[in-house]
């Protein structure tokens, strides 16, 4: 059963998938792999174009679907839609950029070049937050580089998985005969079906994005095959705010980073370090800022706070601001609200919470809109806080100060993937790599290189003479 965390009302019911029916769609994928690797890679961009032209048209439905599924503002609904069409652009461009590296050789009438070839069928399991873009990052890519994709969605977000097949299976119809059946495909189910997937051998991949403790688990399992993983785990952003912050600009990139999708991105702010100078001008505007922000049905565009996902989320925001506060914090905010009109919704207060130090409520990520504040007096002492827990994932400094912007993206700065300077730590472009350090699980999706790790690479070396000279200058016989 799906319900909407909007009203907690059930929209759909839908039949799971049986160890049957996901072993005949891996089997699918694995077949179609055999076709897909050698249709030429720009032919195999041309479906992800026609993968791109629905999502454009459909950009209002499915934008609407995402936000009745996750809850998060309709805003930030097209967004994510607007960030799968982006994906889609990138992987069309890279479709005639999958470029290998021709290596001089050290043996005369020798030629060694390195060449990138499709790798196998890749799974893909996503998070509710992100229902749809997570999935396009690595399926536009696995596509253009001659992979199957077989996705399993959030138990909480697979009407939208659904949505997306559809548009895909009509990109491919318009696509035409060379689009192997099979080629992407959805499994339906609980995590005993996430298993099956991770454990399949026919899946030279699996890119999982999802908890720390969810990656504790399937990272391990995919090493015992030695299969490939791509991890996007755990998050728990910090920002630095120094005395030269801009402020006016500081408070808006806090509010969108901490509040939105009501703190339930990977990306979301939860860490504020600030410099003792701007504390005092800093906090009590952030405070009037979080007393006016419009929570309600994310549906109306005047709301920038939706619900939180379910229950759980709301007795683990619950649990961390109690024990953020048995810890010596003062917290305001953080209560349930609209609890009459909505009583199986759970809408919050977004919290701020001053504490005395970095506890280790603050070091664990709690998915919801919670923003520790901390102290700082020197940025040596700032970027060490920073880096203090077990997360890597994103993290942003605002200054006017170039030494201290330099120092924070130096090798002794910030330790994490993203490292922004007066711009907050979520909400990043689909052209840079994705991912982070330590728990965050190192994988990295989406721009940049980041394709590679859906294709094998292959060094060739071709003699073209007729004598046969060994590297390293051996004699041999
Ligand atoms: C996630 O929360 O899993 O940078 C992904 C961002 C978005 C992606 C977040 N582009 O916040």
């Amino acid at each position: 059963m799906v319900r909407s965390p909007i009203d907690g009302a059930e929209i759909a019911r839908l039949t799971d998938d049986t160890p049957d029916t996901a072993d005949a769609k891996i089997a699918a994928a694995a077949e179609a792999f055999k076709t897909w690797r050698l249709v030429p890679a720009p032919r195999r961009g041309e479906l992800i174009r026609l993968l791109g032209e629905e999502l454009r048209s459909h950009k209002e439905a499915l934008g609407k679907l995402v936000t009745l599924e996750c809850g998060k503002s309709i805003q930030e609904g097209y967004g994510e839609v607007q960030e799968m069409i982006d994906i889609c652009d990138f992987a069309v461009g890279l479709s005639r950029q999958l470029y290998g590296l021709s290596i001089a050789s050290e043996r005369p009438g020798h030629r060694m070049t390195e060449t990138w070839l499709p790798l196998g069928a890749v799974g893909v399991i996503s998070a509710f937050n992100f229902p749809v873009a997570v999935w396009s990052w690595n399926a536009a890519l696995a596509i253009v580089c001659g992979d199957p994709v077989v996705w399993k969605p959030s138990e909480k977000t697979p009407l939208t998985a659904l949505a997306c097949q559809a548009l895909f299976d009509r990109a491919a119809a318009r696509f035409g005969a060379d689009a192997p059946f099979g080629l992407s495909s959805v499994l339906i189910g609980d995590r005993s079906i996430g298993e099956r997937l991770v454990d399949d051998k026919r899946i030279a991949l699996v890119s999982a994005t999802g908890s720390t403790r969810m990656g504790r688990e399937v990272g391990p399992r995919l090493a015992q095959r030695f299969a490939r993983s791509i991890l996007e785990l755990g998050g728990n952003n910090a920002m630095i705010v120094t005395p030269s912050a801009d402020l006016e600009l500081a408070v808006r990139a806090i509010l969108f980073a901490a509040v939105g999708t009501a703190g339930q991105r990977c990306t979301s702010l939860r860490r504020l370090i600030v410099h003792r100078d701007v504390y005092e001008s800093l906090v009590p505007r952030l405070k009037e800022a979080y007393a006016g922000i419009p929570i309600g049905n994310p549906m109306d565009s005047s709301k920038l706070v939706g619900p939180l996902i379910d229950r759980d989320s709301f007795e683990g925001m619950s649990r961390a601001l109690a024990a953020a506060s048995a810890e010596g914090g003062i917290v305001t905010g953080g209560a349930r609200v609209l609890a009459d009109q909505h009583p199986d919704a759970y809408y919050v207060e977004p919290a701020l919470v001053e504490m005395p130090a970095q506890t280790d409520t603050v070091r664990h990520e709690t998915f919801a809109p919670i923003l520790y504040i901390m102290l700082y007096d020197n940025l040596d002492e700032a970027i060490a806080l920073q880096n203090d827990v077990p997360q890597g994932l994103s993290s942003c400094i605002f200054t006017t100060d170039l030494r201290e912007a330099e120092r924070f993206l130096a090798a002794s700065g910030s330790d994490c993937g993203i490292a922004n300077v007066n711009i907050g730590p979520s909400g990043a472009e689909i052209g840079g790599a994705f991912g982070g350090e330590k728990e965050t699980g190192g994988g990295r999706e989406s721009g940049s290189d980041s394709w590679k790790a859906y294709m094998r690479r292959q060094t060739a070396t071709v003699n073209y003479s007729d004598a046969l000279p060994l590297a390293q200058g051996i004699k041999f016989g």
